[in-house]
């Protein structure tokens, strides 16, 4: 899907365990202004149901597994993030929900902008407008 997309990084093992290094503008495409995550959330909810106009984010699940809907609003997927050593880069104007997390799920996110309510669609039909325009 244009605009999302899974990222593979790098493991670098050795007999004492696994290590993931993310660098911004070398493994991630963007200049990294914010990292928040995202646990305790119980399987039942839905998170996300939103766009955004200006983010560009890469979300890994650093602990566990829950799934993620994306919608460019011409095609859906859903993606399964469970593998330590995976991101899902999730550009602008896709719609996103995250579900079915794991007891022990942890979502980390890194994003490209500071927090900024102004930016969220929050609404799907005008999502859908403004991706026609
Ligand atoms: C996204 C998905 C993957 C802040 O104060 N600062 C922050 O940086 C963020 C992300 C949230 N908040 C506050 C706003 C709400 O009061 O934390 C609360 C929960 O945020 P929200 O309902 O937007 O959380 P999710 O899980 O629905 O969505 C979040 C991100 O907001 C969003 O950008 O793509 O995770």
């Amino acid at each position: 899907m244009k605009n999302c997309y899974l990222i593979n990084f790098d493991i670098k093992g050795d007999e004492r365990g696994s290590l993931v290094a993310i660098e911004q503008q070398k493994n991630i495409s963007f200049e990294i202004k914010r990292i928040y995550y995202i646990f305790n959330t119980e399987k039942s909810f839905i998170r996300g149901k939103h766009a955004h106009r200006e983010l560009n984010q890469v979300l890994i699940c650093i602990s566990g597994n829950c799934k993620i809907k994306v919608d460019s609003g011409k095609e859906i997927k859903i993606i399964e993030l469970k593998e330590r050593n995976q991101g899902l880069f999730i550009g602008q104007m896709i719609w996103r929900e995250m579900f079915d997390f794991s007891a022990d799920c942890v979502l980390l996110v890194l994003a490209s902008e500071y927090y900024d309510e102004e930016e969220y669609i929050r609404d799907y039909d005008e999502f859908l407008k403004a991706v026609e325009q």
